[in-house]
């Protein structure tokens, strides 16, 4: 029996709707296998108070939590998810291990020069050195993304069946939206467009969006 699971989001996500805040991914799972979750939506200054801080000690989002067990970390609670309920990892122990190794990729090679990059329009914009910065980030963005593109081919996942893996690549891929960049590697784009068609995604999107929607209108 699987308990009531609560996730924490931006009560204002500064993206606007776009979704592209981390609890999109948490919900992007938890649409994929079928588990319904409610959301503590949460300010800028809640994140940074006690009652959170014990949750998340960074004092960010998302959260999730689900009985006595409280997680932070959205590559951990995608994990947490995909262990937990069928349909984001095989079955067969090294295709399992290698999904395993995609969400890593995702997380730990592909994501830091990417938000690196959204870091640098965030806080570095102003700055006289800006669009040299820029320039040093979107190439070692370019350096990955060649790579990725080679490694998936004309192939539609990245191993085999749709994953966590996937899910955390897309998620990651998804934040260089107006950049032009994904563009340059026609697979890769075609292999975004192909995870944001999926009607779990669909859903889990649409629930971010109508948070943003109802915090602008009301
Ligand atoms: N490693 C952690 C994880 O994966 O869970 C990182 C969590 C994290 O960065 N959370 C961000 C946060 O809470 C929200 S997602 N930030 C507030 C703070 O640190 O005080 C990052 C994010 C924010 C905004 C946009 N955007 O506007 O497009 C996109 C992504």
């Amino acid at each position: 029996m699987t308990m009531t699971i609560t996730i924490t989001a931006f009560e204002r996500s500064p993206d606007r709707g776009k979704g592209l805040a981390r609890d999109m991914r948490v919900r992007w799972a938890l649409e994929e296998v079928g588990q319904a979750y409610n959301v503590r939506l949460l300010s800028f200054k809640a994140m940074k108070e006690p009652a959170h801080l014990a949750l998340q000690p960074f004092g960010q989002i998302p959260t999730y939590e689900e009985g006595d067990l409280a997680l932070f970390e959205s590559g951990a609670i995608v994990f947490h998810i995909a262990e937990h309920h069928a349909g984001l990892l095989p079955d067969d122990a090294k295709a399992r291990a290698r999904a395993i190794t995609w969400m890593f990729a995702a997380l730990a090679t592909m994501e830091p020069p990417i938000v690196d990059r959204a870091i640098a329009r965030f806080a570095e914009g102003n700055e006289s050195w800006y669009e040299q910065r820029l320039s040093m980030v979107d190439d070692r963005i370019r350096t990955r993304l060649s790579e990725l593109s080679v490694r998936l081919g004309t192939d539609d996942w990245l191993d085999g069946a749709f994953s966590a893996g996937d899910l955390l690549m897309v998620s990651v891929l998804l934040r260089l939206q107006g950049s032009g960049i994904l563009e340059e590697y026609p697979n890769l784009f075609a292999y975004v467009a192909r995870g944001e068609e999926r009607p779990a995604y669909q859903r889990a999107f649409a629930a971010q969006l109508a948070v943003f929607t109802a915090a602008s209108t009301g």
